[in-house]
């Protein structure tokens, strides 16, 4: 009885995540920004990973961030030093971005700036390896970084997230050296939980990954929109 009751809860408020984030898509499409939504367990290098993004990336496209964190502005403001927009959203108690909060920081981005001059908006969730995964707040395309830390198992204990991804960054391959974990290891484990996911070993300390990585970024914004990047807006 109890179960049944909760799981309709769960239900209905995926619903309602649903619909806004659908919302903030049609945002999105109509201006013509493509959204990737960046999640993983806390620490696992998700803001590091969008300062090596910006300092290649900024010469090319367009880009905003909005950046979801229970508490602080400290990941905001490191990302405003690259002179992008940025756009912080404190979740309190909620361990996830939801689509209601990410539209706030949608009608900011509309309100302060020209959305229509953006290419690329990039979501920093909180970081949670669980119900992120769930919550779509109208991204395009969701990013999951695991770091090689965390050991080989995590793909199959929280599955949602390794089967949503449509890229995953192994983070911190430069700690490889020191530490017990097979990559190998870690990627048949990604593969057994979604087989086609495009998968990137990568190191912001020695910016292994970065290139591969930002061609990835580049084709899914071009794809998106059909554009010729540069220039095009
Ligand atoms: N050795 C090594 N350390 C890294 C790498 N990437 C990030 N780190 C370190 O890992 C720690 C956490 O990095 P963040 O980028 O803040 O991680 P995050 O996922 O944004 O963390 P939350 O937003 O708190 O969830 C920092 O001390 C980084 O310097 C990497 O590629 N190699
Ligand atoms: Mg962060
Ligand atoms: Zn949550
Ligand atoms: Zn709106």
């Amino acid at each position: 009885m109890h179960q049944t009751h909760s799981a309709a809860l769960e239900i209905n408020l995926l619903h309602a995540n649903q619909e806004g984030a659908d919302h903030n898509r049609s945002h999105f499409n109509s201006w013509g920004i493509t959204c990737l939504n960046i999640m993983s367990s806390p620490g696992a290098g998700k803001t590091t990973l969008l300062e090596r993004t910006l300092s290649v990336l900024t010469s090319e496209l367009k880009i905003a961030v909005i950046e979801g964190d229970m508490n602080t502005e400290l990941d905001a403001n490191r990302l405003r030093q690259y002179g992008i927009p940025v756009i912080a959203i404190n979740t309190g108690r909620s361990c996830h971005l939801d689509s209601q909060m990410v539209a706030g920081g949608i009608h900011q981005l509309e309100n302060k700036h020209n959305p229509t001059e953006l290419d690329l908006v990039l979501v920093e969730n909180v970081g949670n390896l669980v119900c992120p995964a769930e919550f779509e707040v109208g991204e395009h395309f969701k990013v999951a970084l695991l770091s090689i830390t965390e050991g080989e198992d995590k793909p199959l204990k929280y599955p949602i997230m390794f089967q949503a991804a449509d890229c995953l960054l192994i983070t911190k391959i430069d700690l490889s050296p020191y530490l017990d974990t097979d990559i190998n290891h870690i990627v048949a484990n990604v593969r057994q939980m979604n087989p086609g996911v495009k998968i990137i070993p990568f190191s912001a300390k020695t910016d292994e990954g970065l290139d591969t990585w930002c061609d990835w970024v580049k084709t899914q914004v071009k794809s998106n929109y059909h554009l010729d990047i540069k220039g095009t807006k």
